[in-house]
């Protein structure tokens, strides 16, 4: 999805990863964000995703998800190109539950953080609403919607149990 200013990018390791971060674009959408996502690796194109971290601050991104599984070091690749604050997805892409790509995420070293949320879709939609709260900051209208998602979530937990 290409939209004129995005204050997010998503930027993915493969073609495979687009179903379970479609759950991060429905969020970003519903929090009214502009967002684009790209498809860009750390290890078939890292041109690429130097390209697009090093430009993104220029061009008004708040902030980057970046999502990939087995060895992951997308996110981190991007975290050493730029300032701006990086949320990290690790995805279940072998055998091992996703456990390979979440400790290539989290375990960065001192002075370059990314911000690394649960591995898959629960991932994938905290990656929206960590997003949504940084944009929020700035943005009265995204923290508006912020607060009523998490009001909607406790309806429904409400209703439940009706
Ligand atoms: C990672 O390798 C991608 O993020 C993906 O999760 C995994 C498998 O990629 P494909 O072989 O399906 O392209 O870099």
């Amino acid at each position: 999805m290409a939209q004129q200013n995005p204050q997010v990018l998503i930027i993915i390791g493969s073609a495979s990863d687009k179903p379970v971060m479609k759950a991060t674009e429905e969020l970003l959408a519903e929090f009214g964000i502009p967002f684009e996502t790209y498809i860009a690796s750390a290890h078939r194109t890292p041109a690429k995703v130097m390209k697009l971290a090093t430009e993104a601050e220029g061009r008004g991104v708040k902030t980057i998800i970046a999502a990939a599984g087995l060895a992951a070091h997308l996110p981190g690749v991007i975290a050493a190109h730029t300032t701006l604050p990086i949320i990290g997805v690790p995805l279940e892409a072998s055998g091992l539950g996703g456990l390979d790509a979440l400790l290539s995420i989290v375990q960065m070293p001192p002075g370059i953080p990314v911000a690394c949320v649960a591995v898959g879709k629960p991932g994938a939609k905290n990656a929206a609403v960590l997003a949504a709260q940084m944009v929020g900051l700035t943005d009265a209208s995204v923290a508006e919607k912020v607060k009523a998602h998490r009001a909607s979530m406790a309806e429904a937990v409400e209703k439940a149990n009706k």
